[in-house]
């Protein structure tokens, strides 16, 4: 999508710091950080959000599940971490490129804001 934020990361036109890359996926630390670490995992293909996804994400879906522990390792979040997906309005989502937060090298507290 050429007006989306993430998708211009992706693309390379908007620069980022990056963590990962693969085919599917790009993961680059977040510019307003709420910890210590505090990254981004998007999938290349533009969605917008969760209630984007389809039966044929799910290859992409399941690949950023399975990669967050390797990402986190790589970040050194060997004492644990948050994941985040905001979603919608209520959601809290800001930018309609669906994104997998990684937080971690605090301590996180519960409910959430
Ligand atoms: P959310 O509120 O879940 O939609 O999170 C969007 C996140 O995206 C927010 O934590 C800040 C981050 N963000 C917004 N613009 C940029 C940007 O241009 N570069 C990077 N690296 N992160 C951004």
């Amino acid at each position: 999508m050429s007006d989306c934020l993430f998708c211009k990361i992706v693309e390379g036109e908007i620069p980022s710091s990056k963590v990962y890359e693969d085919d599917l996926i790009l993961a680059f630390n977040d510019v307003a950080p709420q910890a210590p670490v505090h990254c981004l995992i998007v999938p290349k293909k533009h969605m917008d959000s969760l209630d984007d996804t389809c039966e044929e994400d799910g290859a992409v879906l399941a690949h950023i599940m399975l990669k967050i522990k390797d990402i986190a390792a790589s970040l050194g979040l060997e004492n644990g971490y948050r994941v985040v997906i905001n979603t919608g309005e209520d959601g809290m989502q800001s930018v309609k490129h669906l994104h997998v937060h990684i937080l971690g090298k605090r301590k996180m507290s519960w409910p959430p804001g």
